[in-house]
């Protein structure tokens, strides 16, 4: 992986920048829409390439694990192989996904003891299976396997938590450094800051964590509950502390806003399940602003969803169409309200580049910050 920093804005620390792969190169700053289990829900991957033009998209080792399950996906020879995306894809570990499972699981030194959420069997997660595995499932850009501290938490579970991550990184690094990728393309590992919502912590983790020296690096432990400005105010803390050479990715973020915020503070990497989701309940992201699609006020609005926005599905159907699928609950709604939200998100983060590059990135923030998250 090689990434190249195109261009710094003076004004805030957002940055342009390339990240080159072995499956094709990624524009910075970057939105990769989440395709949990080898899926981004409701979307097919003609789609993801075609109308919503994604660089890169997420995978989850947890779901991946379970099901399919290993010895099919290095049967197709990877995942892309096996979905038909051939463009970069990153897999988060498993770290967030197994401590999610409140009650079902055990943390230890030695890893994670959890139950299937599918058939209820147990698995044990260590930071050196969770390497092979993610070598198994082939994704061009692997993470580490971390504990995502729970907020709140006090500061001495936090700093324990945030130690162990830091002993579980060491063990990833070396695990995957004595191992090869299975299908001739080469993977990279990122390392997770995390430290809860302290500022000692985090500037200790974010240190720690540049000091291993990978090719990137992400910011974990973040838009879990705690209010937006502490959110902001940790990324930006990290942001000051890791190279300045290597992208950054700021976990599991996250509303419109939220990136634009993100990417002010020097983040250039963002995943979200919220644009799909959203977009299975009725919530549209548009250029004007939020839209609850399911509201009377839309009954009879034959206008396209989003005339601006531009994009295949934004403009041929009406918002009373799409609105009346949803209702009916019509899996065609899913499917053009969730093709809809992602046109947007990555609308979003191109314009952000566009704006960095023009040098009225923090005017342009301001006022888009406003805008978009305002419920129409
Ligand atoms: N760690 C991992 N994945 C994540 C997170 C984390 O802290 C988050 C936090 N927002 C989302 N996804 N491994």
């Amino acid at each position: 992986m090689k990434f190249e920093l195109q261009h710094t804005d003076p004004q805030t620390k957002a940055r342009v920048g390339e990240i080159t792969t072995d499956h094709g190169k990624i524009q910075t700053p970057i939105f990769m829409p989440v395709g949990t289990a080898g899926t981004v829900k409701a979307v097919q991957q003609r789609e993801l390439k075609e109308d919503i033009n994604a660089d890169i998209i997420l995978g989850n080792t947890y779901h991946l694990y379970l099901r399919p399950g290993l010895d099919t996906l290095e049967k197709a020879g990877g995942l892309h192989k096996f979905n038909g995306w051939d463009r970069p894809i990153l897999t988060d570990s498993g770290g967030y996904q197994v401590f999610s499972l409140s009650g079902n699981r055990k943390i230890n030194e030695e890893g994670v003891i959890f139950k299937s959420h599918i058939d209820g069997s147990k698995h044990v997660f260590t930071p050196e299976n969770i390497m092979d595995i993610q070598r198994t499932i082939g994704a061009d850009i692997i993470m580490a396997f971390d504990e995502c501290t729970p907020y709140p938490a006090d500061h001495r579970y936090a700093k324990e938590s945030m130690e162990r991550t830091h002993r579980w990184l060491k063990r990833c690094t070396e695990q995957f450094d004595s191992t090869e990728g299975k299908y001739g393309y080469s993977q990279t590992l990122f390392p997770i800051v995390q430290g809860s919502t302290y500022k000692d912590l985090r500037k200790q983790s974010a240190e720690t964590i540049a000091s291993f020296e990978r090719e990137g690096n992400a910011i974990g432990g973040l838009s879990v509950g705690e209010p937006a400005e502490d959110m902001y105010e940790m990324t930006d803390l990290v942001t000051d502390i890791l190279p300045k050479d290597k992208p950054r990715y700021l976990m599991g973020v996250g509303t419109p806003a939220n990136i634009l915020e993100g990417i002010a503070c020097g983040v250039d990497m963002f995943d979200c399940v919220m644009p799909t989701r959203q977009a299975r309940h009725g919530q549209l992201f548009t250029t004007q602003g939020i839209i609850n699609i399911k509201n009377k006020r839309w009954e009879q609005d034959l206008s396209p969803i989003d005339a601006e926005l531009g994009g295949y599905v934004s403009t041929f159907y009406s918002k009373a169409y799409l609105r009346h699928l949803i209702r009916s609950q019509e899996l065609l709604g899913a499917q053009i309200a969730s093709v809809h939200n992602l046109t947007f998100y990555l609308w979003l983060v191109r314009q952000a580049r566009e704006h960095i590059l023009a040098g009225d990135f923090r005017e342009w923030k301001n006022i888009m910050v406003k805008k978009l998250m305002q419920r129409l």
